[in-house]
């Protein structure tokens, strides 16, 4: 072995970027073994098959279709997923915090100053989910976050402005709204109109909807869409957001995020 083996650290890191650039939409890519070293996408076209050449309330209804009835996990087995979805590229022990972006060790996880927790970014009282296993632990809107910073964010709906977060450069709030930082932005709105989707109200659960308000309280509403649409178009997914929906998908829910997957459909249906 292996040319890469002789190679100098630069030419492997190379390699490593080259790949994880080209991994999505290549259909050919073997998936490296090992724990959260899944970086390449196989093909989704049968995947989303039932729903091509829809849109509207139609293309709505077929991806709910596709993505409903996944497999649930425990409120409990989520910080270990998290661990996966969100691992540190750069550092195997580490996740990235959703909020602040720092990488913080995975086993710094908890309720206390400093650690950080699970944070539903539809907030659990939008509908007042909770955590059993369902919408409160669905990992496709799941994400580590600072205790501290998702205390300030709460349940809050999303909105553009306010005064910058403290420890938390870039995130914004004000009695209503919170923006998170711009890198975010995007996976934020695909987070809550997967949720849209997802949730439709027939499985015991509130059927989970979008709208343009703040101060949606405990209605099953998340706010605000216009923005949350603006923020899709600047912030497109990337290769740490195509991974966390192809880890989901292959080892925990085995459904995906279709606005990861095709983001011309967040416009198609709103
Ligand atoms: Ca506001
Ligand atoms: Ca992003
Ligand atoms: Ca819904």
């Amino acid at each position: 072995m292996s040319r890469s083996r002789r190679s100098a650290a630069g030419g492997i890191t190379l390699a490593v970027a080259a790949v994880v650039a080209t991994a999505f939409p290549a259909s050919a890519v073997p998936a490296p073994a090992g724990p959260a070293a899944v970086r390449s996408t196989p093909s989704t076209d049968a995947y989303y098959a039932p729903a091509e050449g829809k849109t509207g309330a139609a293309l709505k209804e077929a991806l709910h279709e596709i993505v409903d009835d996944h497999t649930r996990i425990s409120y409990s087995q989520v910080w270990d997923a998290l661990g996966e979805t969100d691992e540190d590229p750069a550092d195997p022990d580490n996740v990235i915090l959703l909020y602040t972006g720092r990488s913080r060790a995975k086993s710094d996880h908890g309720g206390n100053l400093g650690d950080w927790n699970r944070e539903h970014v539809w907030a659990k009282s939008h509908g007042d989910f909770g955590t059993a296993a369902g919408p409160g632990t669905d990992l496709h809107h799941l994400r580590p976050a600072d205790v501290q910073v998702n205390s300030i964010r709460g349940n809050k709906d999303f909105d553009d402005g306010g005064s910058q977060v403290g420890g938390a450069p870039g995130n914004y709030t004000d009695g209503d709204s919170f923006e998170p930082r711009d890198a975010v932005k995007g996976d934020v709105a695909r987070m809550i109109l997967y949720m849209a989707v997802r949730y439709e109200g027939d499985d015991g659960f509130a059927d989970l909807e979008p709208n343009d308000r703040v101060s949606n309280g405990s209605a099953p509403y998340h706010g605000r869409l216009s923005v949350l649409k603006q923020w899709h178009r600047e912030d497109p997914p990337d290769a740490f957001e195509r991974n966390r929906n192809e880890i989901i998908h292959s080892r925990y829910q085995h459904n995906r995020n279709p606005f990861i997957d095709r983001p011309e459909w967040v416009e198609a249906i709103w």
